[in-house]
């Protein structure tokens, strides 16, 4: 049996609607929005590199109907260039690229090839003796365990199946198609080259069931490297699945022990280590950073109501380090005040800390303070930084810190 590489990648989403970084600076947030097609096309230029025999994307190509051909013209360019290159690719419709979601097409080169989502199809490569099973989805949800109806593996041949697929639940991805890795297991074949779960896992080796991850993170919630996975197999048998690293803009939060910080210097002492560290990680990319401050500090008042004046000193040290880091978000929720700090005006006899934590617990004072944020966030831009959370922030994390804004006023007053 012939030896031979092949690529294994999923979830590439093109066509995302950018969304949840607050930069003010629109053409880094272009830079954000187009890297996750960049990253399909570092994807190619390394498939043709490393001369794979052919490439498998496990699912959701796209995000969702197309607004325009844009990204159906820049696939078909791709993944022309791996059909020059003699490079089969196996497709798989997954829930975000569904025949009923995306309806629009594009005639793509004869060596591309999609599986059914009627039933499940088998495709053959003969001089490889490989044999790849799959199903993709007709629609956005598919709760049938679509696995149990592959085709039995082809004897003495290399049995690939590709699914979209949960397994048994991955929160927080969708529960589609689930099925066990027992049940894949029990199937016969050599290796599963899964879809849908955006985090990279190995979820057995023998036989080999993969999640490669997406190729590119696209917000705070998909941190780290990002890419494929290079399957080389050898008499017919795994050998190796090696990573292959594809992502051109990187997310990645870290926390920052500030404990004891008595001033702004000593924060950016701080934070700068971490930074250094996160920027040698992202290996000089793009770099979407989340710190998140912890510890018990005289400065917390200062840093939760002056939040401004820090986000952008840090940013400053951010930049200091490399040019292309931006702070993502300044995460000021796990900082506490000594227990000594003083609580109120004690002249006044008013605990102003208690008369707010009162105001917070009541219902009606509530009801007038989210309908005030309500408002507020109507009237934001959509877009970027357009999440859940228009103010990137929900409701109580806001009330949170006007009371704290209040405290420290009420501080600075009395001092
Ligand atoms: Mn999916």
């Amino acid at each position: 049996m012939p030896s031979f590489k092949f690529l294994h990648a999923a979830d590439l989403h093109l066509g995302t609607p950018f969304r949840g970084l607050a930069v003010k600076d629109a053409e880094i947030a272009d830079r954000f929005a187009r890297a996750t097609r960049t990253a399909f096309s570092n994807l190619v230029e390394k498939a043709i590199e490393e001369k794979v025999a052919f490439v498998v994307i496990a699912g959701d190509v796209y995000d969702g109907e197309w607004k325009d051909s844009t990204i159906g013209l820049f696939f078909n360019r791709e993944v022309a260039r791996l059909d020059r290159a003699g490079i089969p690719v196996f497709l798989l419709k997954g829930n975000h690229d569904a025949e009923s979601v995306v309806t629009r097409a594009i005639t793509l080169p004869e060596s591309v090839r999609e599986f059914p989502t009627r039933k499940p199809a088998t495709f053959r490569l003969d001089d490889l003796r490989v044999a790849l099973h799959g199903q993709g989805f007709a629609d956005r949800a598919a709760s049938d365990n679509l696995a149990a109806a592959y085709p039995a593996p082809e004897p003495g041949w290399f049995n690939i199946g590709v699914l979209h697929t949960s397994l048994t639940g991955r929160p927080p991805h969708a529960p589609y198609a689930p099925c066990s890795p027992e049940e894949l297991a029990n199937r016969g074949y050599d290796y599963w080259a899964l879809g849908h779960v955006h985090a990279f896992e190995i979820v057995s080796r023998d036989p080999a069931i993969v999640f490669p991850g997406n190729i590119q993170g696209r917000s705070i919630r998909e941190i780290g490297e990002k890419g494929a996975v290079v399957v080389s197999v050898e008499d017919g048998r795994v050998a190796s699945i090696d990573r292959l690293l594809v992502d051109e803009a990187r997310w990645t939060s870290a926390a920052v022990d500030v404990t004891d910080a008595a001033s702004l210097s000593d924060v950016l002492a701080a934070v700068q280590p971490v930074v250094e560290q996160a920027a040698e990680a992202a290996g000089g990319r793009l770099l979407a950073l989340r710190l998140d401050l912890a510890g018990e500090t005289e400065l917390r008042r200062e840093l939760v109501a002056d939040r401004g004046r820090f986000v952008d000193e840090i940013q400053a040290a951010c930049h200091r380090i490399h040019p292309d880091i931006w702070l993502e978000k300044l995460d000021v929720r796990g900082l506490r005040a000594p227990a000594s700090a003083a609580r109120g005006d004690p002249a006044s006899g008013l605990d102003l800390d208690a008369l707010l934590g009162g105001l917070l617990d009541d219902p009606e004072t509530r009801e007038v303070a989210e309908a005030a944020i309500a408002e507020v966030a109507a009237r934001m831009p959509g877009g970027l930084g357009a999440g859940e959370d228009p103010l990137g922030a929900a409701a109580d994390e806001l009330l949170a810190e006007a009371r704290e804004v209040l405290m420290s006023r009420a501080a600075s007053r009395g001092g």
